[in-house]
């Protein structure tokens, strides 16, 4: 650990270095001083992730394009959740079923990154993640975001609308579901030889939903690069879903007939359900969703939970007939 903090300070002061790399830096060595999980932990995240250089000492090539204009469709009904928090509290599977996984996550190479269309398109294609992002619109959103657990952030995402990809992927008129799947790699994510977990991550929405305005998504985080343990480089934001929806670490989106079975519904489709909408109403099978605990500026605040998560103005049209369907978990 002593030499990945000396490769830190020995890194050039170059006005090219971006901030995302400095803070990233000077988050560590926060975390080295006054982290939970030096005490705790230490073993387990630092073994792995630290030591000889690796992918994540290389400069972010999108750093420059960050930040970008906030889109001011999208507000909030409460301030924003320090980057601190939002970028050290984590759900990523990948790297451990705990939330202190950010260490853990910045093995992940995320150059070359290449992301896969395919399945009902008019021609299944491959692109780069720097060509990918040089055609897409880049704006900035702040969103809500509620965990099915009950915690909850308000966060700015960079990235571009999903409409956006689906124009670029050119689905068939017969394409009724978007697939999306996470990277597998279970060198660097020691998650996935937990075999009993049914890798890859996979999400899925209805052809519907991924062209709801609302659906986004983020390549950008509080105005630079979105970090690893966030879902760099490609990370979904469906804001009036729970959590788990918000699929990190994208690299393919595939194009289907019949309903994708996601990662946590082959798990416990009983309590984690394809559509995951969120309702104060609809308990889950072992807690209540009434409330939820939300991280801002002053700590932990306890707030009645919205339908569709504040968002229902935008959704709620996508559900009408549909009562007969589980919407909710
Ligand atoms: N690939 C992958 N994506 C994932 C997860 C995961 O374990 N693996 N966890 C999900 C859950 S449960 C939540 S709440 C959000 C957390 O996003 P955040 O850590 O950026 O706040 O990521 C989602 N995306
Ligand atoms: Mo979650």
């Amino acid at each position: 650990m002593l030499i990945k903090i000396k490769r830190g300070w020995e890194l050039p002061d170059s006005a090219a270095t971006p901030e995302s790399v400095f803070m990233n830096r000077r988050t560590l060595l926060k975390g080295l001083a006054t982290g939970p999980l030096l005490a705790a932990g230490a073993a387990l995240p630092f073994a792995g992730g630290l030591g000889p250089a690796r992918a994540d000492d290389q400069e972010d090539p999108t750093a420059h394009l960050y930040p970008v204009e906030q889109n001011p469709a999208y507000t909030l009904d409460r301030p924003l959740t320090p980057e601190d928090f939002a970028t050290t509290y984590n759900n990523y599977y990948e790297f451990g079923s705990y939330k202190e996984i950010w260490q853990q996550a910045q093995k992940l190479p995320i150059r070359p990154w290449t992301v896969q269309f395919d399945g009902l398109v008019e021609e299944p294609m491959e692109i780069g993640i720097d060509d990918l992002l040089a055609k897409m619109p880049l704006e900035e959103r702040l969103y809500r975001h509620r965990c099915v657990e009950a915690w909850s952030i308000a966060v700015p995402y960079s990235g571009f609308p999903l409409k956006a990809l689906l124009d670029f992927a050119r689905p068939l008129g017969d394409a009724r579901y978007l697939l999306m799947q996470t990277f597998e790699d279970d060198d660097v994510a020691e998650g996935q030889r937990q075999f009993w977990y049914p890798w890859p991550y996979i999400e899925g929405l209805t052809m519907e939903e991924a062209a709801n305005e609302l659906s986004f998504i983020a390549t950008g985080y509080y105005g630079k690069p979105i970090p690893k343990q966030n879902g760099a480089p490609l990370r979904l934001a469906v804001p009036w879903k729970y959590g788990f929806k918000h699929i990190k670490g994208i690299v393919r989106f595939s194009f289907t007939e019949d309903r994708p079975v996601s990662f946590w519904e082959e798990l416990a489709g009983n309590e984690y359900g394809f559509w995951a909408n969120v309702n104060p109403e609809v308990s889950h099978p072992r807690w209540s969703q009434a409330n939820e605990k939300f991280y801002g500026p002053d700590g932990m605040e306890r707030l009645p939970t919205q339908l569709y998560n504040g968002y229902a103005e935008q959704v709620a049209s996508l559900y009408t007939g549909m009562e007969n369907e589980p919407l909710f978990m």
